[in-house]
């Protein structure tokens, strides 16, 4: 058994792990990172796409945005679509704020180079991580790479492996409170090698299903409609949803321009919080902790404000040994983390017609979606809680 130390062990290697190895490097904060999967496969992994204002900001200052800053797409606003006709809230009128469009797969990418670059330690194909003494003041992880065993002794173990990791199942079952909605659909991704038909996001309301057309650059579209949630893609060949995507984001004199889909994937829906966020010296961070529908485009910036939060507190505890910042970890994050599962539930609700919905519902969606249209303060209130909402 290889018996290593660090000051910090992070478990995952995705957005969130990624980027608080990177925050704790650049502090000078000693931390080695465990994923589970290969590079190949985290880089692979088609997710998010939207960097909420201050998260791309974050990048930037963290010295892992300049990709980003060169071939992301900066957004000053979205559409909303109801009854073929579009509305357009403009988030830098309402709030003086943009948003980044940049897929998680870039992201992770840069950060993985960055990682690779500093020399710090990231392995890749970690396996069977174990988490010990968490209520210790030596936590230790134990886990298998390249045939052997290995013991990382730590000061603090930083739980950032994801919504089916293991380090949320090291709370004990008496101190963790889980809060849960699963939702009656999913959504059908596509990425495909056209150029996207908007120059914005459109976020579509229809009586046969939501419907979102995203993109990832100039050449590339990224877009989704509202399925079962346990629809099987193999029964949606390409003809099938390029046809239903025609109906669902159909406008007058506007054009659907169709091509070759080189993903295409099925999303479950639900919205999770496990409250505390710590415990002894486990922090979670990211969908270790909370997940929400991506309706509202919250779930990657969650994860690296989390952590942003977590490095801060790192810092000033392994500085001067304050640990007011760490010992409000949980409290802090679960302020913006229910903020923001609220926004989600609310963005997925009005806009996605439920199996067992009525004409009720129906009224109430188109009613939210009029308000928005007429009230400046209503579209206030998405905008700011889309670009990234400061205060919560
Ligand atoms: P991640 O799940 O990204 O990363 C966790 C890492 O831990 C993974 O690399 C995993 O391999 C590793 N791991 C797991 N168990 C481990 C173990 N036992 N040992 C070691 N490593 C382990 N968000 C949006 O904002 N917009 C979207 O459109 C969107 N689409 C999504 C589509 C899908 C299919 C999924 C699953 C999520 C989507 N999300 C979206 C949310 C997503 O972007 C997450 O919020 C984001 O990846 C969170 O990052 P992390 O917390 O780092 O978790
Ligand atoms: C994406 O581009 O993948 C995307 C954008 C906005 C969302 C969800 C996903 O709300």
């Amino acid at each position: 058994m290889a018996e290593t130390r660090t000051q910090v062990g992070i478990i995952g290697a995705g957005p969130a792990g990624l980027t608080l190895g990177h925050l704790l490097h650049e502090a000078g904060i000693e931390n080695v990172i465990l994923e589970a999967r290969s590079r190949d496969y985290v880089e692979a992994r088609v997710r998010a796409g939207v960097l909420e204002h201050d998260v791309a900001a974050l990048f930037e200052q963290a010295g892992v945005g300049s990709r980003m800053r060169r071939e992301g797409l900066v957004h000053t606003g979205v559409e909303l679509q109801s009854a073929g006709e579009r509305h357009r809230i403009a988030f830098d009128e309402l709030t003086g704020k943009t948003i980044v469009v940049y897929g998680q797969t870039e992201i992770v990418k840069d950060l993985i180079d960055a990682r690779l670059d500093t020399g710090a330690q990231l392995h890749f194909e970690a396996e069977g991580v174990e988490l010990h003494d968490l209520d210790t003041e030596r936590p230790r992880l134990a886990y298998r790479h390249d045939g052997a065993s290995h013991e990382l002794a730590c000061d603090l173990v930083a739980g950032c492996d994801g919504f089916h990791g293991v380090s949320r199942t090291a709370i004990p079952a008496g101190v963790i409170r889980e809060f849960t909605r699963e939702y009656p659909f999913g959504w059908l991704g596509i990425l495909a090698s056209v150029a996207p038909s908007s120059e914005e996001l459109v976020y579509a309301h229809h009586e046969r299903g939501f419907a979102l057309l995203s993109m990832r650059s100039p050449e590339v579209s990224r877009l989704y409609l509202q399925c079962a949630p346990d629809e099987d893609v193999a029964e949606w060949p390409d003809e099938r949803i390029w046809e239903e995507l025609q109906m669902r984001l159909g406008a007058e004199g506007w054009t659907l321009h169709e091509g070759e889909i080189v993903e295409k994937g099925v999303t479950p829906m639900r919205s999770f919080v496990a409250e505390p966020m710590q415990w002894g010296r486990l922090y979670l961070a990211g969908d270790a902790a909370h997940i929400v529908p991506p309706t509202g485009a919250k779930g990657l910036n969650l994860a690296v404000r989390d952590v942003h939060v977590l490095a801060d507190a790192l810092i000033a505890w392994f500085g001067n040994g304050d640990r007011t910042l760490l010992d409000a970890y949980s409290e802090t994050c679960l302020r913006r983390v229910w903020r923001a599962e609220h926004f989600s539930w609310w963005m997925t609700t009005m806009l996605h017609r439920r199996p067992d919905g009525d004409e009720f519902d129906l009224r109430l969606q188109l009613s939210q979606l009029r308000y928005l249209r007429t009230s400046r303060v209503a579209a206030t209130s998405l905008a700011e809680n889309y670009v990234g909402i400061e205060r919560v």
